[in-house]
């Protein structure tokens, strides 16, 4: 047998968001989110005309969608919760029935061995708190907080990996800055109210757990490594802002308390005096970090662009259908990056895949998908490669188990190693879900 440098106890699973694969958004009186909102609106949404209403109807399908991913073999699924089907005004009342739905999944999860991840917020928050300034009221921290304690309540033991925000720097600079995401505002000021609340927020859900909570809570956050184009003082300061601005705007608070400095000069008169006490309650111990990664950037000064700091294009590499380039290499080094400034916290890879081209139907019942067969061994190899050099990782939770709702990109773009048809909600596992189902069983002995 080949030598795996993966150890035994590490995690294979597939992640997934409520918003972009459960459909039914409003039955069993749920109340809305902001996606509702956000995709129902033609002037907001770009993908004009899709919505999350059918998505993948996993709400209604979700017992045979477990029965695939036991018979793929996986041992871990990454889901969020619609925070509005359980809470549907976002505070108060519980919605007994929409809490019921996460009770069957983990339970059907737990009934064939398969270890269930939750995250919290995946950018759903319910209108009715948007309608209260959203993430830009201060409250929202205690909002968030009196929402985890309803699930920690209900399901810690059974759940024993908790999340508290997936991709803060996406839901501020897709949601406050550039509009891209719901609730769609552009405002330079809202931006670093929102994330420096969500921030407060992720910590005093932290709080909360540990009121009774035994097993792990920890962060979700996308890093994509910034390359300076060059060894110029501006390249290297444009670099240092980039990933100032992406990478260490929510892990400097959560780990060490601060924010990088780099921010005040990027945001200039938009970034506001915080109160000292903030950072303490944003600082929470955390368990481990969740890193999703799909892409890096090589970045040059550019006053073109926001930041002073733009992409070189890599003409000569392979770039998915949303335009990322692929670059495996940047896994290992992120993980490094983050074991060499910001500890020795367990790490999990907690989303890692990409959109290529497939067909809307699965002829003949199978999808030929050979490009995301080589991204998904080219990136696991390069965390084996990381584990190689030292980085505590534990698990990896592929992007995507089905393909689904890309967010304002629509259905387009199919991320799946399952796939979809949208007309018949016809599930055919890719060429990509078998190789996945070597990995597993191998414990990616395979690769080597
Ligand atoms: C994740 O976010 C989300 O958590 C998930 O819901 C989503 O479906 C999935 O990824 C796929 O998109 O244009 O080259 O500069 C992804 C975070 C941040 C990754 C922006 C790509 C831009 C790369 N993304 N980043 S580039």
């Amino acid at each position: 047998m080949t030598q795996t440098p993966f150890p035994d106890d590490f995690l294979w699973g597939c992640a997934t968001a409520a918003y972009q694969i459960e459909g039914s958004p409003l039955a069993d009186g749920a109340g809305a989110s902001i996606w509702q909102r956000f995709s129902h609106d033609p002037r907001l949404m770009a993908a004009k005309g899709d919505t999350g209403d059918v998505a993948c109807d996993h709400y209604n399908r979700m017992a045979d969608d477990v029965a695939l991913m036991k018979e793929l073999g996986l041992q871990a699924y990454r889901f969020s919760v619609a925070w509005g089907r359980v809470l549907p005004e976002g505070t108060g009342r519980v919605n007994q029935a929409g809490l019921g739905f996460y009770e069957r999944l983990v339970d059907t999860l737990l009934a064939n061995d398969i270890e269930p991840l939750c995250t919290l917020y995946h950018w759903d928050m319910p209108v009715a708190l948007d309608d209260r300034g959203g993430w830009l009221n201060r409250d929202s921290a205690d909002w968030f907080a009196d929402y985890g304690r309803v699930l920690f309540d209900r399901l810690d033991g059974r759940v024993k990996k908790w999340v508290t925000l997936n991709e803060p720097w996406v839901v501020t600079d897709g949601g406050y800055l550039h509009g891209a995401l719901a609730p769609g505002h552009r405002n330079m000021f809202e931006a670093p109210i929102a994330s420096h609340n969500l921030m407060r927020a992720h910590g005093a859900a932290v709080k909360a757990y540990r009121e009774t909570g035994k097993h792990e809570i920890g962060l979700v956050v996308n890093l994509e490594p910034k390359y300076a184009a060059s060894d110029s003082p501006e390249d290297q300061a444009a670099q240092r802002r980039a990933e100032a601005y992406m990478n260490r705007q929510y892990l400097e608070p959560a780990i060490h308390g601060r924010y990088p400095p780099e921010l005040k000069e990027i945001f200039g008169e938009a970034w506001p005096d915080w109160p000292a006490e903030d950072f303490a309650l944003i600082q929470q111990p955390i368990d481990f970090i969740g890193v999703n990664y799909y892409t890096r950037n090589v970045t040059r000064a550019d006053d073109s662009w926001p930041l002073n700091a733009g992409p070189v294009p890599q003409t000569q590499a392979t770039h998915t259908t949303t335009g990322w380039e692929v670059f495996p290499q940047g896994l290992t080094d992120v993980l490094l990056w983050v074991k060499e400034n910001y500890g020795d916290l367990p790490l999990y890879i907690t989303e890692n895949g990409a959109a290529f081209y497939d067909p809307p139907n699965a002829e003949g019942g199978r999808v030929d998908d050979p490009l995301r067969v080589d991204y998904l061994r080219k990136h696991i190899a390069a965390i084996g490669s990381a584990i190689e050099q030292g980085a505590d990782v534990r698990g990896y939770m592929l992007w995507s188990f089905l393909d689904n709702l890309e967010w304002s990109l629509g259905y387009s773009k199919r991320f799946g190693i399952v796939h979809v048809n949208f007309e018949t909600q016809a599930r055919t596992p890719k060429n990509s879900a078998r190789l996945y189902s070597q990995v597993i069983a191998t414990n990616a002995a395979t690769l080597y």
